[in-house]
């Protein structure tokens, strides 16, 4: 694709044409940031004309032509204050001694993260966010947090997004300044799916902070301590049934050990992360109320998933039992593998010791704009495949996100009626694996191995026998070797020995020997490389994840700022003679309408037709297909 340009013209080229007045006026050539963003603005929608969606969409489901309705705020009124005054005036601890003093139960609205990871495959865009955040501060400023970064937000939204991670922190950070944020950071590995260098991990956090994030909620997709940098809230990742008496490996006594030593490394606040939703009520109630009389003044924080279905339920248990803080997804973007429903918490626990401080109106309102939203990402809507709840949770302990992207996947290579064989399959293979923690990325290499087992015709008794001779997949090798962390009750043998094959085995905390990374070195680097100054916290993308980084800084510099289109026009284009206003920047809009797409010209490009504020531009697109 080309800018039409005078360069492009033939006869300016071969000086046919008299340019005096060009030559004498090289300021027409200086062309001002705007009209620059704007020219790559017209070249990415030409972009999409031409040769469809720039990022790939899942279904066959295209976006709907909706505006999600945004409620009305009364002009002037600023934001009661909220969690994050009484954080910022006492600190950490007296944040944590005057939640775990507060009568009732509090809220975290994770709609802004897990809700969408696990229900729209992460694909929730900062232009979204933003738009009902104001309205988030002002009605919602009893919730003890907003869920809304970490994860797999940070990738997916260089990745797939074209945005910058920490440019939607430091948005929302404006738009809401009462309601703590918070993130989930999967320990050693941050944001990724691999361990990283301490430093790293500790600069990670450093401008996280910096950008706006006050509770970090930090686990281990092992449970395997020395890999949690202990912050503010230590989860504790919750698997098995300790309901049920035959649980030996992962029963109460290993729970309460676990939160005797969070809490002794001092954290602020005990997590308990039910990543697959395997929390039954009845467990909830045990295991709840154990940890509130052995750790009286720690307050304790619990996520869940709905994807059985028994999700309120367990959380309305955990209030009972002496929760501090429970999840939750606003009621349009809650259920099947995201979080309980908001509404239907709160209104369970009205009229009780366990009041959440949220209004019902305000939820309807807010469910209102998320499920309008919604229709803006059917490309990527988990429920075009998901129907409803399903139990077989409790036997294979899917997580929520996983589980989504396993059903996608069946029905994609048409396999969506043999779902439940992957299912079964996943249990067997964490069987073969001996029984670990599965959440981000232990679940990833349980799933590798469910899936190399279906293709070679596998079952858990002859994968054993055979491990010798098969190639296993990457991650499954790793993680015998120890590469993630140790499992609590040590590695399957005579499994591990098997496929090592004399490979060096680790024992310890695999960071303790990584040499840590030159920041500065790589700033430098990054900066030659793609011919800007750079930020701290675009080294920081680059240090987590340097391909996407790279990707991600070439899109942005050949295609400008497309986190500001709205995001049906930034998924599949302008219609003809469909207008958009785009606010580059407070007080900065351009005004884009599509007019044509010319035909298809001997150079296998095309011309398409704009109107940028009232002048008409054209650009040319190579044709791909
Ligand atoms: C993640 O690591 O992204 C998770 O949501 C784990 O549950
Ligand atoms: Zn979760």
């Amino acid at each position: 694709p080309f800018l039409m340009n005078v360069l492009d013209q033939p006869k300016f080229v071969d000086g046919s044409v008299d340019t005096y007045f060009i030559d004498e006026h090289p300021e027409l050539f200086q062309f001002t940031p705007s009209q620059n963003r704007a020219s790559k603005l017209l070249k990415y929608l030409g972009e999409v004309e031409v040769n469809g969606p720039q990022t790939p969409l899942v279904t066959e489901l295209l976006p709907k032509n909706v505006e999600p309705p945004i409620p009305r705020l009364q002009h002037g009124q600023i934001a009661p204050s909220g969690w994050r005054n009484v954080l910022k005036k006492d600190g950490p601890e007296g944040f944590a001694k005057a939640v775990r003093n507060h009568q009732g139960c509090l809220i975290t609205d994770t709609t802004s993260r897990d809700a969408h990871q696990s229900l729209l495959a992460t694909r929730v865009r900062t232009y979204d966010l933003a738009k009902i955040a104001p309205f988030v501060s002002h009605s919602f400023s009893s919730l003890f947090s907003l869920e809304n970064w970490g994860g797999a937000t940070f990738d997916v939204s260089m990745r797939f997004l074209h945005e910058c991670p920490w440019e939607r922190l430091e948005r929302l950070r404006e738009l809401i300044p009462n309601i703590p944020f918070q993130m989930l950071l999967r320990g050693a590995n941050a944001v990724g799916y691999k361990n990283y260098p301490d430093n790293v991990i500790h600069k990670f956090c450093d401008l996280s902070v910096k950008s706006g994030m006050d509770v970090f909620r930090v686990f281990d997709s092992l449970n395997y301590l020395p890999n949690m940098v202990v912050g503010m809230e230590a989860a504790i990742s919750y698997t098995g049934d300790v309901s049920d008496p035959k649980a030996d490996k992962y029963d109460l006594k290993y729970y309460l050990d676990l939160s005797d030593q969070l809490v002794k490394a001092g954290t602020h606040i005990l997590g308990i992360k039910d990543m697959a939703g395997v929390l039954k009520p009845e467990a909830a109630k045990l295991l709840i109320g154990a940890i509130r009389d052995r750790h009286p003044d720690t307050p304790i924080h619990v996520h869940t998933h709905d994807t059985a279905g028994a999700g309120v339920a367990s959380m309305l248990e955990c209030a009972r039992a002496g929760a501090d803080i429970v999840d939750a997804a606003v009621d349009s973007m809650s259920g099947m593998t995201s979080q309980p429903s908001m509404g239907a918490i709160v209104a369970s626990l009205e009229r009780t010791p366990h009041e959440t401080g949220l209004k019902l109106s305000n939820i309807s309102k807010y469910s209102a704009y998320w499920e309008i939203c919604r229709q803006l990402y059917q490309p990527f809507e988990c429920a075009t495949t998901m129907r409803s709840g399903n139990a077989d949770v409790y036997q294979h302990a899917i997580p929520g996100g996983q589980y989504t992207n396993l059903q996608f996947q069946a029905f994609s290579l048409g396999l969506g009626d043999k779902f439940d064989d992957v299912k079964k399959m996943y249990a067997e293979a964490n069987e073969v694996l001996g029984d670990i923690i599965k959440v981000t990325p232990s679940s990833k290499i349980v799933g590798d191995l469910a899936q190399f087992m279906v293709q070679n015709n596998l079952t858990k008794e002859n994968v054993v026998d055979r491990a010798d001779e098969l190639s296993f997949p990457k991650s499954v090798v790793e993680f015998l070797q120890g590469q993630i962390g140790q499992p609590p009750y040590g590695f399957p043998e005579p499994l591990r020995t098997k496929v090592l094959r004399g490979k060096p085995k680790i024992d310890k905390r695999v960071g303790e020997d990584m040499p840590s990374l030159d920041l500065e070195k790589l700033k430098q680097t990054l900066e030659e490389k793609h011919g800007r100054k750079l930020r701290d916290v675009d080294v920081m993308s680059s240090a987590m994840f340097p391909k996407e980084f790279d990707d991600f800084e070439r899109f942005r510099q050949q295609h400008g700022p497309v986190d500001k289109l709205n995001t049906r026009i930034f998924l599949t284009g302008l219609d003809v003679a469909e207008t958009t206003d785009v606010e580059i920047e407070k007080g900065k809009t351009l005004t884009i309408q599509l007019l044509a797409r010319g035909k298809l010209n001997n150079k296998g490009e095309r011309e398409v037709f704009f109107e940028l504020n009232g002048q008409m531009r054209s650009i040319f697109v190579r044709d791909e297909e």
